[in-house]
């Protein structure tokens, strides 16, 4: 079954009680049990609720995992993934990383014992080189936010499979569309569905796809058990904007792709960092592991006030953190999404104070280049 299909029907079959085509959502606390120990398979709504499972077996399927398990938001499912580990465990992790995973692994998860090395992932010889008798885990971004650095997959999916320990990826730039970690030897995948799996800004969510039915109870067991879950409501609008997932990642591919271009050629950009151009470092690996380099891009203007100059100027382009949206949202990453990164390591990885990011929408693109093209007039 190609990919559009299953976006559409895996899950999902017609609604057992009213033939319902699309899956209803299932607004209820508890279920009714018929007799002490006997139902249908709900039994309390943290545990259960059959929209939530429906997303559930959907996203399984389009990440080729045994599994998947959605919580209240990407940083939920990432805190869960984590809580994997005991106190004493080591964690190799992308250096640059979404502001907020980075917090969470600092400012919370240290402080209950679990140890955390950042290394430029898109060489596998650094993930060797973090490696010590406490590491049990590889955690991923890629591309990560913002800088679009293409982790060597290959490279760590063989390490981490030889050492038998969990490679985990977050997956949320590209979606299950144009990449699917768990085909490169990733044990455990994991969304922000707030961005392209939901895809129209109206939701925040998190997914975690397992491959392993040891490690799929263990996740199941902690979402019940911690309780951080996705709502059936927010369940039925992931399911809904996966029907147009293929058609959505496809248009943001074509839109990022001539954006892209058009930054590069101008003379007001100083670098542009995207993984489709054929200048950036990692342009032939990311041709390789992906089908498509989507809409993401991050552009350096050289200062704070050329930034600010862009940011303050735009019109069509929507001044907001968050990406993924059918609508091109814009913003400052060393500021905004990252701001929980301090200043220093900020500076190493690239994330200057005149660096922009876009995340590109599937508006007509010729309107999205005249906004930047007119904002970046007054830079
Ligand atoms: O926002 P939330 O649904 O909790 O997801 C967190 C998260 C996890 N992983 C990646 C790669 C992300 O980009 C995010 C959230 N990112 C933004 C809000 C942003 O603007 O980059």
């Amino acid at each position: 079954m190609g990919f559009a299909t299953k976006a559409i029907h895996a899950g999902q079959e017609p609604d057992p009680s009213t033939g319902a085509v699309s899956v209803p959502i299932y607004q209820t606390s508890t279920y009714v049990q018929e007799a002490l120990g006997r139902h249908k398979g709900f039994e309390y709504a943290r545990t259960q609720n059959p929209t939530r499972l429906a997303l559930e077996r959907n996203l399984a399927a389009l990440e080729g995992g045994y599994a998947a398990h959605c919580f209240a938001s990407g940083m939920a499912a990432i805190d869960t993934i984590l809580k994997l580990l005991k106190a004493g465990d080591h964690v190799i992790v992308s250096e640059n990383t979404y502001g907020g995973t980075y917090r969470l692994f600092e400012s919370v998860l240290k402080n209950f014992g679990l140890d955390f090395s950042y290394v430029d992932t898109t060489e596998a010889a650094n993930v060797e080189r973090a490696w010590n008798e406490k590491t049990q885990m590889v955690f991923i971004e890629t591309p990560t936010n913002p800088i679009m650095a293409i982790a060597d997959l290959e490279g760590i999916g063989t390490l981490t499979r030889k050492r038998g320990k969990r490679l985990v990826v977050d997956n949320t730039f590209m979606s299950p569309y144009f990449l699917r970690p768990i085909e490169y030897g990733a044990e455990i995948v994991v969304h922000s569905t707030t961005k392209y799996l939901n895809g129209h800004s109206d939701s925040v969510g998190g997914v975690v796809v397992t491959i392993k039915p040891e490690d799929a109870e263990q996740i199941g067991f902690l979402q019940n058990a911690v309780g951080a879950i996705l709502s059936p409501f927010d369940a039925f609008l992931v399911l809904r904007g996966i029907k147009t997932l293929a058609v959505r990642m496809r248009q943001h591919d074509e839109n990022g792709r001539r954006v892209a271009a058009f930054l590069a050629e101008h003379p007001k950009v100083v670098k542009v960092y995207y993984p489709g151009l054929p200048q950036h470092p990692q342009h032939e690996r990311a041709k390789r592991l992906m089908s498509g380099h989507g809409g993401m891009i991050a552009f350096e203007t050289g200062t704070l006030a050329a930034a600010r100059a862009v940011l303050d100027n735009v019109r069509l382009c929507a001044l907001a953190e968050s990406l993924g949206g059918v609508e091109t949202l814009i913003s400052h990453p060393a500021t905004m999404t990252h701001a929980s990164i301090p200043a220093d390591q900020r500076a190493r990885l690239g994330i200057t104070d005149g660096l922009v990011r876009i995340s590109v929408g599937i508006e007509d693109v010729d309107d999205i280049i005249a906004d930047l093209d007119a904002a970046l007039q007054k830079a």
